[in-house]
């Protein structure tokens, strides 16, 4: 399986994010990404290769204009006031306040367009995730080529932005981006199955109103964890999208008997939907040692994942998500492609 690989990602190192009411460095770090590229190299999974641009058209595509455009500006603007620490919101709109109004000033704007205060700026971050979003189009375009699979090895991830906001270490929808763009070059239908730890909120929201683009996740419940705010069995789509929005909230606790049950009911709601192509954000954020999570899942687990999703038979596109268990993220991920392949051929 060929990986499309950018070392842009280094330029995206947060410092701190607030967890258990005290500021601890950044889980999402550089290390992760070249823990999983030393892992490909490593089993030889196949040719690693740079992204090609691909500008701004394909992410407007699933982002608000007003969005990108504060993500290109927010660290000149903030850094403006003689700030040199990482740019993080700290005020949103909740029930009842304005959203109607959009701050001028650079503070007001973090939070208009975030959910969360995962999300820190820094002078390289909008290099880093442009970059991202070229490594997942960069391999979509090497999976119309071979009709098999690629592997994205996005950093950062993406699956929590939705198209105006970021949130959860994620900024472009790198995944959703993806998907669109195999819409836009002919697919009829899109199944994004989500298997990172955490649901998938952004990419949801973005498709939830679609028939073109079926959404499937399995991920912490929501009533317990993060992001808290979507992702329960109750969110069907809507309009046109109705019946075509899969979520599948699991326990704390989830080990790989019960992950299976879940992922196999997927898989056939996948067949029955007969996309043209998968995309599959792949986060290893389930493993037993996560530091931030909850599931139960082991090593060779991700074999077992990569082959059932490998016995769908389709083209697929590997993005990469979360995963903090940095000494391991490796094996996991790469597990599942290898998975995928032993059946996929
Ligand atoms: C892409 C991705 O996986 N984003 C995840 C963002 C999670 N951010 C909030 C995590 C809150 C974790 N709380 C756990 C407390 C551990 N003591
Ligand atoms: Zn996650």
């Amino acid at each position: 399986m060929l990986t499309i690989y950018s070392d842009d990602h280094h330029l995206h190192h947060g410092t701190a994010e607030l967890i258990d009411g005290t500021l601890k460095p950044c889980f999402e770090m550089p290390r992760r990404a070249d823990m999983v590229l030393e892992r490909v190299r490593k089993v030889g999974l196949g040719d690693i290769a740079a992204p090609r641009e691909f500008g701004l058209d394909p992410v407007l595509r699933v982002h608000d204009a007003g969005y990108v455009a504060f993500l290109e500006t927010a660290w000149s603007r903030w850094s403006a006031d003689g700030r040199s620490h990482d740019a993080l919101p700290l005020v949103w709109p909740v029930r009842g306040l304005r959203t109607d109004r959009k701050p001028q000033d650079i503070d007001g704007l973090l939070g208009y367009y975030s959910f969360d205060a995962g999300v820190p700026i820094t002078a390289g971050t909008w290099q880093a995730i442009r970059s991202s979003a070229n490594v997942a189009l960069t391999a979509l375009d090497e999976l119309l080529r071979s009709q098999r699979s690629s592997f994205a090895l996005c950093r950062p991830p993406g699956h929590h932005a939705a198209a105006d906001y970021m949130g959860g270490y994620c900024y472009f929808n790198n995944a959703a981006i993806a998907a669109q763009a195999l819409r836009d070059q002919g697919a009829a239908r899109v199944a994004i199955l989500d298997v990172d730890y955490h649901h998938g909120n952004g990419t949801q929201s973005i498709f939830y109103q679609r028939a073109d683009v079926m959404f499937l996740s399995l991920h912490g419940d929501p009533l317990v964890e993060y992001p808290y705010f979507l992702g329960h069995a109750d969110e069907p789509g809507a309009g046109e999208g109705l019946g075509y929005n899969h979520n599948y909230p699991l326990p704390h606790g989830t080990d790989w008997a019960r992950y299976q049950q879940a992922l196999q009911d997927a898989c056939q709601r996948i067949a029955d939907y007969a996309p043209d192509a998968i995309v599959v954000s792949l986060g290893v954020d389930t493993f037993e040692h996560d530091p931030i999570s909850r599931f139960k899942l082991k090593n060779d687990d991700y074999l077992r994942m990569g082959e059932l999703i490998g016995r769908l038979g389709k083209p697929t596109l590997f993005v990469m998500e979360g995963g903090y268990a940095v000494e391991d993220i490796g094996i996991n991920a790469v597990n599942v492609l290898s998975g995928f392949e032993s059946v996929a051929g």
